[in-house]
């Protein structure tokens, strides 16, 4: 017997005594599931890049991680998914990080009135320093943060009338997001702030419970607000993010290859977004005025007031953030204008 032989006919006898045990092993090995949750339909901007997360982890895992995406609030709202993923019920979601002040206080930062003048702006701070000090804060609450996506900035939507001046706010019912600072924010402003899901949103304005609300245009018309709402004020009066988060009781049982996976996809999510985003908000407002929306801009003179008026609403944010984080923000933005 050659050397050959005797080595194949060792490695084959190996390889029959290792598979059976394998064999039965890759049977118990299903693929991980995960189930991400979010609000929006599937046909959104947030719909869109879900797939995407989804496509991406299947593909990198080689089919041994499934994405099963859940969208239109069908496991819940946002801070029902929260939970969920907390306790370990479900794996993933994206949603706004400001149903998530409750978990981690600092996320109120985000909700800052003009805090950022443009996207670029908003890039750079979230995905720099203060942006993972504030994400990393989740984990203390059970949530793992991956990335943020963009929502966007806000215009406001109503059916009583268009709004061109401060006082046309005065008793207008608007919905807000469960969040302290847009409660603050909108009374402030005189309006009849009304805290509520955004899964039951449409409804509210179809019945009249509300009459208006407030969300980026790509929201305005994924959503079918135009449908409820004739009048569309640009008041891009605070840029929203989006957050991608995890459960962490699940992903602490994933190995570091699994984690690597779905923070890659998560990466690459984010720039799909963001340019899709920004692709679909560029076209939205023309769709939504052929929709029939009346569409008006605020006055510079306007657009000041309302800003100098929420200021008042800066120094409650900075406490409760706290005033050393808020310094870094000021601080990294000040950067960024130079
Ligand atoms: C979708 C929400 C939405 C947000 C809101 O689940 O609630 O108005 O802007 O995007 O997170």
């Amino acid at each position: 017997m050659t050397i050959f032989r005797r080595t194949f006919i060792a490695s084959a006898l190996a390889s029959a005594l290792l598979a059976a045990p394998f064999a039965a092993l890759a049977q118990d090995i299903k693929p991980r599931l995960i189930r991400f949750g979010y609000g929006l339909v599937e046909n959104s901007n947030q719909g869109r890049a879900v797939k995407f997360f989804a496509d991406h982890v299947e593909k990198a895992s080689g089919g041994k991680m499934r994405v099963r995406a859940i969208g239109a609030a069908a496991l819940g709202p946002d801070t029902q998914m929260q939970q969920a993923l907390i306790g370990g019920a479900q794996e993933m979601m994206v949603g706004s990080t400001a149903t998530l002040v409750g978990i981690t206080k600092e996320m109120a930062l985000w909700d800052t009135p003009f805090l950022f003048n443009n996207a670029r702006e908003a890039d750079a701070v979230l995905d720099g320093p203060v942006g993972q000090k504030v994400m990393d804060r989740l984990q203390a609450g059970g949530l793992v943060g991956l990335v943020y996506w963009e929502n966007g900035f806000r215009n406001l939507t109503n059916s009583k009338r268009a709004v061109q001046k401060l006082e046309d706010l005065d008793g207008i019912k608007l919905r807000v997001m469960q969040n302290n600072v847009y409660l603050e924010s909108f009374k402030t402003l005189g309006a009849n702030a009304v805290p509520m899901p955004f899964s039951e949103l449409f409804g509210a304005l179809e019945t009249k419970t509300v009459d208006g609300q407030e969300n980026p245009y790509n929201t305005i018309l994924s959503s079918k607000f135009f449908e409820v709402q004739k009048y569309l004020s640009i008041t891009n009066h605070v840029y929203s993010p989006w957050i991608v988060t995890v459960s962490k009781k699940w992903w602490d049982q994933l190995s570091k290859d699994e984690q690597n996976v779905l923070m890659d996809a998560a990466r690459a999510s984010r720039d799909f977004e963001r340019k899709d985003t920004r692709e679909e908000a560029g076209r939205a407002l023309a769709e939504l005025r052929a929709k029939g929306m009346q569409i008006n801009e605020l006055p510079a003179s306007e657009s000041a007031r309302m800003r100098s008026k929420l200021s008042a609403v800066n120094a409650g944010i900075a406490a409760n953030v706290g005033q050393e984080l808020w310094n870094e923000t000021q601080a990294a933005l000040a950067a960024l204008r130079k």
